[in-house]
Formats: C-alpha cells, sequence, structure tokens
C-alpha cells in the first residue's frame, strides 16, 4: 500500500465514521422523538382517565338525589294504594287520628317496590289457586315459585313442609292457604329479630352507639348511611358521621351532601390513602367532646391494595373498643335485594369473618328479588334493621316484619 493508498483509505474510513455516527446520531434523536411522542400519549390517556374520573364522581354526586326529597309529602288520591296502606296500619292497632302521610307514602313505596317480588309470585300463585282449595300439586306450584323469588331453599322447606302438614289436617282454601302462608314467612323473618333481644334498633340514650355499614361495592351503605343520619337526627339523637370509606376519592363529598340534609357533621380526613381507623378515632373523639348519641360510620366497598376488607374492618373494630369499650357497636350489613342470590353469598361471606349484627336491605323498589330477606333471616340468622326502597333521604325505615309480608304478598 502507497502513502497515498492508505491517505485516502483513512479519509474513506474518516468519511464512513462520519456517516455512521451521523446516522447513529439521527437514530438516536429519532429514538428520543418516539419516545417524547410515547411520554406525550401516556400523559393524554392519564389526562383523559383523570378527566373521565372526575365526570364520574360529578355524575355520582349528581345522582344523589336533590333536596325537594326532604318536603313533606302530599297527600296522593283515595285509591288502591291508600286504601291498602290504611288497612295494613289499622291491622297494626292504629287509630285513625295516629296516622300520618309519611306513613302511608312509605308503606305505598313499598308495596310498589314489591310488585315485582309479588308479580311473579302471588298473582301467579292465586291465579293457579284460583277458589279452589290447596292441594298437594299446588303446593309443588308454591315451592317453585319461593325458590323464584329468592326465598331460599331452607327457608321454603319451613313454608312448604308447615302446609304440608296443616293440608293433611284439615282443607285448607285458597284464601286461608295465602293467610297461613304469610304467618310462616313472618315467623321466620321474626325468629332471628327475637333472638337478637330487640325488636327495633335504636340507639341507648346516655352511650355512644356506634354503627358501622358494611358490604361490598354498590349495594348502598353511603346512601343508607345519609338515610339513617336523616332519620336519627330527626328522632333528636345527636349524630356524627365518621368517613372511614378513604378509597373512594368521591366518598366524602357524597357523604356530606347527605350530612347538610340532615345537619349532621361529617369527620373525614381528605388525605389520600388516609387510614380508615385514624379516621374512626377522631370521630370517636369528636363524638366524646360533642356527646353524641349515635356515630354512624361509612366504610369501603373495595380497596386499593389487595388487603381484605374484613381486616379492615376487624382494625376499626378494634379501635373502637379500644377507645370505648363502652359503646354499643353495630356492625349493619348493606345487600342489595335486586342482587338475589349473591347477596345471600355475601351475607354468608360476612358473617363468618365479620361478626354482624344485623342486615339491611336495599333497592327493593324495582327488584324480583326481595325473597331473599327471607333467606337471610333463615341462613345467616341475621336480624333485618332497616329497608330501603329508593334514592330518596325519607326512602329508608325500620323493617316491619308485618308490613313486609303484606306488602309481598298483598294480592291486588
Ligand atoms: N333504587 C334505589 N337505589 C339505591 C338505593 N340505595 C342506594 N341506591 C343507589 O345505589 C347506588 C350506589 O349507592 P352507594 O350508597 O354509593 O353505595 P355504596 O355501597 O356506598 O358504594 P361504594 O361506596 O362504592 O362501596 C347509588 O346510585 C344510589 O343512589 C335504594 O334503596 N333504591
Ligand atoms: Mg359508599
Amino acid at each position: 500500500m502507497t502513502n497515498t493508498d492508505s491517505d485516502n483509505s483513512r479519509e474513506w474510513a474518516e468519511q464512513a465514521y462520519a456517516l455512521l455516527k451521523k446516522r447513529q446520531e439521527e437514530q438516536k434523536q429519532e429514538l428520543e422523538k418516539q419516545e417524547e411522542q410515547k411520554q406525550e400519549l401516556e400523559k393524554q390517556e392519564e389526562q383523559k382517565q383523570e378527566l373521565e374520573k372526575q365526570e364520574e364522581q360529578k355524575q355520582e354526586l349528581i345522582d344523589i338525589p336533590n333536596k325537594e326529597n326532604i318536603a313533606e309529602p302530599e297527600l296522593g288520591e283515595f285509591d288502591d294504594n291508600f286504601t291498602w296502606s290504611a288497612m295494613v296500619l289499622a291491622a297494626q292497632g292504629k287509630k285513625i287520628n295516629q296516622i300520618s302521610i309519611d306513613e302511608i307514602d312509605w308503606l305505598t313505596k313499598l308495596r310498589r317496590g314489591l310488585e315485582e317480588t309479588r308479580k311473579g309470585f302471588v298473582t301467579e300463585l292465586l291465579d293457579k289457586l284460583g277458589d279452589d282449595p290447596l292441594t298437594p300439586e299446588s303446593l309443588d306450584d308454591l315451592e317453585t315459585l319461593l325458590i323464584r323469588a329468592d326465598v331460599g331453599i331452607d327457608s321454603t322447606d319451613k313454608v312448604i313442609s308447615a302446609l304440608r302438614t296443616k293440608l293433611n289436617e284439615e282443607v285448607v282454601g285458597g284464601e286461608a292457604g295465602i293467610k297461613f302462608l304469610k304467618k310462616e314467612l313472618k315467623l321466620i323473618i321474626d325468629k332471628p329479630i327475637k333472638n337478637s333481644g330487640s325488636d327495633l334498633l335504636v340507639p341507648q340514650k346516655g352511650k355512644l352507639n356506634v354503627w358501622l355499614l358494611v358490604g361490598v361495592n354498590g349495594v348502598g351503605k353511603t346512601t343508607t348511611l345519609g338515610k339513617l343520619a336523616y332519620l336519627s337526627s330527626k328522632s333528636n339523637y345527636k349524630t356524627l358521621i365518621a368517613a372511614a370509606d378513604t378509597f373512594r376519592a368521591a366518598a366524602v363529598e357524597q357523604l356530606k351532601v347527605w350530612g347538610d340534609r340532615s345537619n349532621v357533621d361529617v369527620i373525614s380526613n381528605q388525605s389520600k390513602n388516609a387510614d380508615p381507623a385514624a379516621v374512626v378515632f377522631d370521630a370517636i373523639n369528636s363524638a366524646k367532646k360533642r356527646n353524641v348519641d349515635l356515630l354512624l360510620v361509612d366504610t369501603a366497598g373495595r380497596l386499593q391494595t389487595k388487603n381484605n376488607l374484613m381486616d379492615e374492618l376487624a382494625k376499626i373494630k378494634k379501635i373502637i373498643d379500644k377507645k370505648v369499650p363502652d359503646a354499643i357497636v353495630e356492625s349493619l350489613l348493606v345487600l342489595d335485594a335486586s342482587q338475589g342470590q349473591n347477596g345471600l353469598k355475601q351475607a354468608k361471606s360476612f358473617a363468618k369473618s365479620a361478626d354482624l349484627s344485623g342486615a339491611i336491605i336495599t333497592k327493593l323498589d324495582g327488584t324480583s328479588r326481595g325473597g331473599v330477606s327471607l333467606a337471610i333471616s333463615e341462613e345467616v340468622n341475621l336480624p333485618i334493621r332497616f329497608i330501603g326502597a329508593g334514592e330518596g333521604i325519607k326512602d329508608l325505615r325500620p323493617f316491619n316484619s308485618y308490613e313486609f309480608v303484606e306488602a309481598m304478598l298483598a294480592d291486588k
């Protein structure tokens, strides 16, 4: 190789190097550009999700029924609903001058709410029975209908065998059959209530009562708590709310709306990932200072980590036991009636680990599965304490088994 050759090849190599370097530089820049674009896209996606979340939360707040629900209901028509409701009240010993529009309004709602349950059940049963006495075949039909209404196998067995025994002893007409059925269903629902020692759940005066509302997400815990705050403060119990669902960002706002409506304060901790037990700790301090009768605790239906809901509840309970050992604590499982058998499953699993003292059945309006209340009583042995039939602040009442069974089996 001559010198010139070597000079040339050096020059060539330099050029090649420069070219490769440039290409590599360009590739690097291209990669950086792609990375930037990717990050920009990710950012946009995050912003979009954040906006969607905000919109969802806003929607939830909008979904909370407005204040007009607190207005006194107006007396409706003198119709079938009124007559039925008045008769149900009269049958319980109410005098004419003791009946309020509120009560009529509620019973009308309850009866309407259970219409779907009734339709697939009593109406069909009455059609089948006609005016004829009950036969073993009609008992088979009844069995199917009860199971279909989510009354549960155990309750159904109990009722059917009681009817069968009666049928062996005497002739039972259609109307008498329904009457007997109502009595049997009421017995099933009343058993855990009687066992609990108190027919009606009310806060005990002179003590701090703490009611924890527990249950899976979306069943109506927060809404029920809002309605309970209203009932309680209207009944002159000094009431306070603890916002111990620290998972859902909108939960505190949702509670504050309910609190405002019933003039009940909400104790919360707005910081991200606040500890629910710490919120309860603060709330108990406030409750003691203010001489509160009833502290209502909203809990999460789902958590950010996989740690168990039950562990979280246990932690909350521990705090209560430690800080106010003489408090009267109620753990009330909230169940969505429209979930039927799934609700029963939830009740069984919560009952196993969460030391429940009662159940609240919500969303009885517009479901065909009100019968699940019987399964809860019979199979989980939980006293039903309140029922909800609507999204308004007044759409929750203490549970009354007579009214419930009458509404479930109302025959017109
Ligand atoms: N129709 C009807 N809707 C109800 C009733 N109770 C609650 N809801 C509605 O059910 C939805 C969920 O209620 P929430 O009270 O937020 O349920 P939650 O159990 O607190 O839900 P999480 O906090 O997500 O676990 C809301 O849209 C409520 O308005 C009821 O009795 N009837
Ligand atoms: Mg909630």
